[in-house]
C-alpha cells in the first residue's frame, strides 16, 4: 500500500490529481487494472485537447443518452467497468437511483472477484439496482471469452446500453447484438465513439453530472418528447462539433503560442 497523498485543494489541478488518485486507490483495491491507468492517460490527454469542459455537442449527446434511457425502460442498462466504478460511484448509484435503470458490472478484463468487488463498492455507495456476481449470465454473440460474459436480466435483454471508458471490440460486439449503444469516450476517434449511436465526447465525471440535471429534467417527460429527441439526435454533427472544437483550440494555440484559458472547477464530485 502506498502512502496516500494528500492533494491541496488549492493546486491548479486539483480534479485532475484527484481522479488519479481514486484510480490508483482503485487499483490497489482490486478493482481497476493496470491497463485501466493506461486508458486514463490517454483519455487525459484528449481532455487537455478539450479544454477540460462539457461542450455544447457533449451536452447534446447526454440528452439523448438519458432520453434512451428512459425511454426504453425496462429493456435499458448503465454498464460499468473497473474506471467507471472507480471514478464515480457515487454518481453511478445515483443516476440508477434516478432513472431505475440497473448497473451491470461488465468488465474486459473478467475475473469473479474484480465482479464482486466492483459491485461491492457500488453498493457501498448507494446503489441498490445492481447485476452483478449473482445474475444469470450468457454470452455476447461473437465474443464467446470472458469479456463477452452478460448478464441475462440485463446486457442481454437491453435494447439500449450507456457505457463508458470502453473497448472498441465490445461496443461493437453490442452493437451487432443489436442494442442502441450510447458511449461516453473522451476519444473522438476511438472505435467506440466512431461505433456508437450516441458518443458523448466528455469527461465520465462531467457527464454523469450533465446526465443527472438532464435526468431530473427528462423523467416527466411523455414517449413522444424522448422519441423526438432521439429522432432528431444526429452522431455524424456531434463528432464533427467534437473534432471542430479540438482543431479550433489548436488553432488558437498554433496563430498565438498560447492555449484559450482552462476550463473552470467541476465543482464538488
Ligand atoms: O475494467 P475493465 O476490465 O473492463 O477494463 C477497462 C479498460 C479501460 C482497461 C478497457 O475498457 C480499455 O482498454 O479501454 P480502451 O480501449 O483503452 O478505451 C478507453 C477509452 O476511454 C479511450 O478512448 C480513452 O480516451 C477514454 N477515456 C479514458 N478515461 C476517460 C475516458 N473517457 C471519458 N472519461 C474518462 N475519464
Amino acid at each position: 500500500m502506498l502512502d496516500r497523498f494528500e492533494i491541496p485543494r488549492s493546486h491548479p489541478r486539483y480534479w485532475s490529481l484527484l481522479l488519479r488518485e481514486r484510480l490508483v486507490e482503485a487499483f490497489e483495491a482490486g478493482i481497476v487494472v493496470p491497463q485501466g491507468l493506461i486508458a486514463h492517460g490517454r483519455g487525459e490527454a484528449f481532455d487537455y485537447l478539450l479544454g477540460e469542459v462539457s461542450h455544447g455537442f457533449a451536452l447534446k449527446a447526454v440528452e439523448a443518452a438519458v432520453a434512451g434511457l428512459i425511454y426504453y425502460k425496462p429493456r435499458s442498462v448503465i454498464s460499468v467497468n473497473g474506471n467507471m466504478a472507480a471514478l464515480a460511484p457515487e454518481l453511478l448509484a445515483e443516476l440508477s437511483e434516478a432513472l431505475e435503470v440497473p448497473l451491470e458490472v461488465n468488465l474486459f478484463y473478467r475475473t469473479e472477484e474484480r465482479v464482486r468487488r466492483i459491485e461491492e463498492h457500488l453498493r457501498a455507495h448507494g446503489a441498490r439496482r445492481v447485476l452483478g456476481a449473482g445474475c444469470r449470465r450468457t454470452h455476447l454473440p461473437g465474443l464467446e471469452s470472458p469479456r463477452g460474459i452478460v448478464c441475462v436480466e440485463g446486457i442481454h435483454s437491453a435494447r439500449f446500453v450507456l457505457l463508458g471508458i470502453e473497448d472498441g471490440d465490445r461496443t461493437e460486439a453490442l452493437k451487432r447484438a443489436g442494442k442502441t449503444v450510447a458511449a461516453v469516450d473522451l476519444n473522438p476517434f476511438s472505435r467506440t465513439a466512431q461505433t456508437a449511436d450516441i458518443t458523448i465526447v466528455d469527461e465520465l465525471t462531467r457527464a454523469l453530472k450533465a446526465a443527472l440535471k438532464a435526468a431530473e429534467r427528462l423523467s416527466s417527460a411523455e414517449p413522444g418528447e424522448l422519441r423526438g429527441i432521439l429522432d432528431s439526435y444526429d452522431n455524424r454533427a456531434v463528432l464533427s462539433s467534437a473534432f471542430k472544437a479540438i482543431l479550433d483550440r489548436l488553432s488558437h494555440a498554433v496563430e498565438r503560442g498560447l492555449i484559450l484559458e482552462p476550463g473552470p472547477g467541476r465543482g464538488d464530485l
